[in-house]
């Protein structure tokens, strides 16, 4: 299988975490936003959203938008429960990740690290909803050890992404023990490199 997608993306991180962790063999093919590469003709045909990440199988179907692929190839792993209302309770996650997180905290992000805004150049409202969403983590993380159940789901995959690196947005941890906590239990799990918590 090829992922398609940018290494500083949170989205296209998600998958990237994920394979890893399941050992899933895969192609990263590297895909430049700002060059406009996930808007060619070609990478049109494979995802008419214009945008990365994708994952392409050997047999040339496409599937795209993070999560979902998250949900589709977790399938059958401790990462995504059996038990459907516990299935119900991370997809509860997965889509409050992307109505009420990465739009503030990943677009601040963009904002800053892609296009060189200066953190006081954020825009007002957008930098409110994301401390509101840490706010919210933290409060739910300030007793659970994970998002849902008592182990690593994609729901921590999917929050982590754009979570662990969310100083490049301009927000802060130092004040949020609880998400601190949860994203060096994702670390220990991922093992993915410990210099990028703020
Ligand atoms: N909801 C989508 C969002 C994907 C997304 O916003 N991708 C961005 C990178 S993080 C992208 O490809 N932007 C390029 C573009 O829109 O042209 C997902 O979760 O996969």
């Amino acid at each position: 299988m090829k992922i398609y997608g940018d290494v500083q993306s949170g989205n296209c991180l998600k998958v990237k975490f994920l394979a890893e962790h399941l050992n899933l063999k895969y192609e990263w093919v590297e895909t430049d936003l700002l060059n406009g590469e996930t808007r060619s003709e070609e990478f049109l045909l494979k995802n008419p959203f214009g945008q990365v990440p994708i994952v392409e199988f050997d047999d040339g179907r496409v599937i795209a938008q993070s999560n979902g692929i998250l949900r589709f190839l977790a399938r059958g792993t401790d990462l995504l429960p059996s038990d459907v209302f516990l299935q119900a309770k991370v997809d509860e996650w997965l889509f409050w990740e992307q109505y009420s997180h990465e739009p503030y905290i990943a677009v601040s992000m963009f904002q800053m690290f892609y296009l060189k805004k200066k953190k006081e150049e954020r825009e007002l409202w957008r930098v409110e909803r994301g401390e509101k969403a840490l706010d919210l983590l933290n409060q739910h993380l300030s007793n659970h050890d994970w998002l849902v159940g008592d182990k690593l789901t994609i729901a921590d995959i999917a929050l982590f992404a754009y979570t662990h690196r969310c100083y490049l947005g301009g927000f802060q941890l130092e004040e949020r023990l609880s998400v601190r906590s949860w994203l060096n239990r994702c670390h220990e799990e991922l093992k993915v490199n410990t210099d990028t918590i703020t």
